[in-house]
């Protein structure tokens, strides 16, 4: 089912990201329209979503950061001290503003998938999901309870990665963005 705009921005990405980055976005595309067939979302709008959502990920650091100087996208010292960070929000802009994406939902799925915020809309936290339990994802520990909770409970599927996510970088004292701690914050209580 994947309509012609899809099809157009399928083969733009192939140009832009690498190929693991390509493989990983299909997933993330398709493991979203799953999510939205179980939790009753919009299944293009999740697809959408899914397929954009790491457009700006292969621009290297720099650039990224010039990116946002020229337009104007306010960047946190964390994020300056993080550019991969900046992918989410730099990512935003280009549907936007490249691929003409005027969903707000769409715009707002790709710009917190990587921190997630306090009470998320359930597109954001289908996107959110789908970018860590995709199948070509093998890194992460309880993978395969979060993949189940995730066709369960979006809440307490967003709780676990938030967890996780925290515990991961604590361990080897990668710095915390603020909004990620708030959203877990958050988020904790369905855990
Ligand atoms: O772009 P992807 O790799 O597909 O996934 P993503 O955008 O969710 O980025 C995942 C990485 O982001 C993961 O290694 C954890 C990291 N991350 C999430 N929140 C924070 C963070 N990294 C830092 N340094 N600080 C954060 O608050
Ligand atoms: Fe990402
Ligand atoms: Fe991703």
């Amino acid at each position: 089912m994947e309509s012609l705009l899809i099809q157009q921005i399928e083969k733009d990405l192939k140009h832009k990201l690498d190929a693991h980055r390509y493989t990983h976005t299909m997933g993330v595309m398709y493991t979203a329209a799953a999510l939205a067939m179980k939790h009753e979302a919009d299944i293009e709008q999740a697809m959408l979503a899914g397929l954009l959502h790491d457009c700006a990920k292969c621009i290297p650091a720099d650039k990224k950061i010039k990116l946002c100087e020229k337009y104007n996208i306010r960047m946190t010292d964390v994020e300056k001290r993080n550019p991969f960070l900046l992918h989410a929000k730099l990512g935003a802009f280009i549907a936007a503003k490249k691929y003409n994406i005027d969903d707000d939902e769409i715009i707002s799925a790709i710009l917190n998938h990587t921190t997630g915020k306090p009470d998320m809309s359930k597109l954001d936290k289908i996107i959110f999901l789908a970018d860590y339990i995709e199948p070509q994802r093998k890194k992460a520990n309880r993978l395969a309870l979060i993949r189940k909770t995730a066709f369960e409970n979006l809440d307490r599927a967003v709780a676990l990665v938030m967890h996780d996510t925290l515990q991961y970088l604590q361990s080897f004292g990668g710095e915390i963005d603020p909004v990620t701690q708030i959203a877990y914050d958050y988020y904790k209580k369905y855990l």
